[in-house]
């Protein structure tokens, strides 16, 4: 059902109005007319493993209000049976019936999300199906929606299209067949990776014009319904040509041009690996995950963080670096579930301070497109959201669930240096990145133009320093330690003299003066509390 758009909006607005705006500096920055809504332009946060109800209230609430423009979604098709979260990377048809929701409640979120002014990004897995099963578990196995598949033989004939032209799915011909069904076993040969089974799973025959065509028709249902925007998985595993075919063929369906399509290719750049296989290979066809970015703020931040004084111009610059992504093409991300999941290969949220300060470094520094992860808390790899059965994850109530300090979800999406510096990174948005200082290896700070400064302290001990910065004369608030405006930073005559917290960060834009928050003094609703 079709949401009154005019009527979830004004509420947005009220709600942001009554109940947040005192607190985020976001609100009341932009009247867009009739309604007031935050400055938005591009970040995304992942909502990892949510179900759509879920997610629904959350844009409403939270992501709309503190100017989220994309959420990225688990992918949403039938998969596998399982507690795990990696069912969700194991389809086994396109209907939108998964252990995250229904195709009911999947365009609802869509018409919610888009109400509070968010565009859902939809994660879909066009490279395989599922495990090729071993003797044990030959046989007919059922889905999540109770659609029947054989891992054995190959044979999915719920992979039907739209239009009703392949009726009977896909079978054992519609798979590459690279040495007998191999898995991969290296990355250094392209048509061993681009053809082979990953981690054993069926992998799709993607040149084939039948796949091409289930697949951009599942791609385009999506579209009509409302998706702003693919996460495409696994796409070093699928040759550039296929992948623009994909691309091609949906546009066609949808009637746009392939350009105007927002496509984010996970291509795990590795300089040690194949040619044909790195990120460069699929700038033509949208932006590439920039893993490099992942690792450099790791190191750095808990080494020495001022060595990212150059991080743009050594991630981004194709002359200096043939690994390059240009910043345009990059999509960047502090971690994500796999990173979070691996020991010690990014910042998580298992390293306490350390990690809003690195998020916050990522949407205060010019280079890409930024994506945040709202993940649940975990000891296992391996274990599904909080309380998932075989076919189903239980409805969050985030209220509920970003209450207290230890409950089972992050809610990073609502801690204060988040909040804070989303409106930051929206409001300095087309501003270049001036006046880099590093003091000292823990700390390094810059200004976005005469829109912002921001200063990042890694080490162990408080510093106290006086930066130069080319903001305007002002009082600020720092946004990055308070939501009410109860802390501010003075800029005079080119100067900022501040005292940075360990392991903490102080980030003041024009947006957020003490003029532009009179209750300076209100208290910080507990839900939205640090981390
Ligand atoms: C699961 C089980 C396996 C089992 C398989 C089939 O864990 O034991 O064999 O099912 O039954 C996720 C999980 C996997 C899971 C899979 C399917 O992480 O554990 O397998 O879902 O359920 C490579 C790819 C890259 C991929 C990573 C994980 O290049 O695309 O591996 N990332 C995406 C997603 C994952 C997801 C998948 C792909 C599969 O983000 O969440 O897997 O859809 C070097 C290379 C990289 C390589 C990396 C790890 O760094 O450069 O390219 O990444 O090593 O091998």
């Amino acid at each position: 059902m079709r949401k009154n758009h005019t009527l979830t909006r004004a509420f947005a607005a009220l709600a942001c109005a009554a109940v947040v705006c005192a607190a985020l500096p976001a609100c009341g920055a932009k009247d867009t007319g009739s309604t007031t809504l935050p400055e938005r332009t591009d970040v995304e946060v992942i909502a990892f493993q949510q179900p759509w109800t879920s997610i629904a209230k959350e844009c409403t609430s939270t992501y709309g209000p503190e100017g989220v423009a994309y959420v990225e979604v688990s992918p949403p098709q039938e998969t596998v049976q399982g507690t795990q979260w990696w069912t969700s990377y194991q389809p086994v048809s396109y209907k939108l019936d998964s252990k995250l929701g229904t195709e009911a409640e999947f365009q609802d979120m869509i018409d919610e999300c888009a109400a509070a002014g968010v565009g859902i990004i939809a994660d879909v897995v066009l490279n395989h199906t599922t495990g090729a099963a071993t003797s044990g578990t030959d046989g007919w196995k059922e889905g999540t929606a109770g659609s029947r598949y054989n891992p054995a033989t190959g044979q999915y004939p719920a992979f039907t299209d739209a239009d009703g032209q392949y009726p009977d799915g896909v079978d054992a011909k519609d798979f590459h067949d690279y040495d007998n069904g191999a898995s991969i076993n290296g990355y250094l040969d392209q048509q061993e990776v681009q053809e082979g089974r990953l981690s054993g799973m069926w992998d799709f025959d993607t040149s084939s014009e039948k796949v091409q065509d289930i697949q951009s028709g599942y791609l385009a249902k999506l579209y009509r319904m409302g998706v702003k925007g693919f996460r495409i998985d696994t796409v070093k595993h699928i040759s550039n040509e296929d992948i623009k075919g994909i691309k091609d063929r949906m546009a066609q369906k949808v009637g746009k041009n392939p350009d105007d399509i927002f496509w984010i290719q996970e291509v795990i750049g590795n300089a040690a690996e194949a040619s044909g296989i790195q990120p460069k290979n699929y700038f033509d066809t949208g932006t590439v995950t920039q893993f490099a970015y992942a690792s450099n703020l790791n190191s750095a931040l808990r080494g020495d963080v001022s060595s990212l004084t150059d991080l743009a111009e050594r991630l981004g610059d194709t002359k200096r670096n043939p690994f390059a992504i240009p910043s345009k093409d990059a999509n960047v991300f502090v971690t994500n579930w796999d990173t979070a999941r691996n020991d010690g290969q990014a910042i998580t949220y298992k390293d306490g301070a350390l990690y809003p300060l690195a998020n916050a470094f990522m949407l205060a520094y010019d280079y890409g497109t930024p994506r945040l992860l709202s993940d649940y808390r975990f000891s296992d790899h391996d274990a599904g959201a909080p309380g998932a059965t075989d076919t189903s994850v239980p409805a969050v109530d985030f209220d509920e669930a970003c209450a207290t300090d230890d409950g089972d979800w992050n809610c990073q999406q609502r801690w204060t240096p988040t909040r804070g510096m989303i409106a930051f990174h929206n409001h300095v948005h087309g501003t270049k990145v001036e006046d880099m200082q590093e003091p000292t290896a823990s700390v390094i700070a810059f200004s976005r133009g005469d829109k912002g400064f921001v200063a990042f302290n890694n080490g162990d001990d408080a510093y106290e320093h006086e930066f130069t910065t080319t903001m305007p004369d002002g009082e600020y608030c720092d946004v990055y330690a308070v939501q009410d405006c109860s802390k501010t930073v003075r800029v005079r005559k080119g100067h900022v003299h501040v005292t940075i917290d360990p392991q903490s960060a102080v980030a003041l834009y024009s947006g957020a003066t003490k003029q532009t928050h009179p209750a300076s003094d209100t208290a910080v609703d507990p839900s939205t509390r640090r981390h």
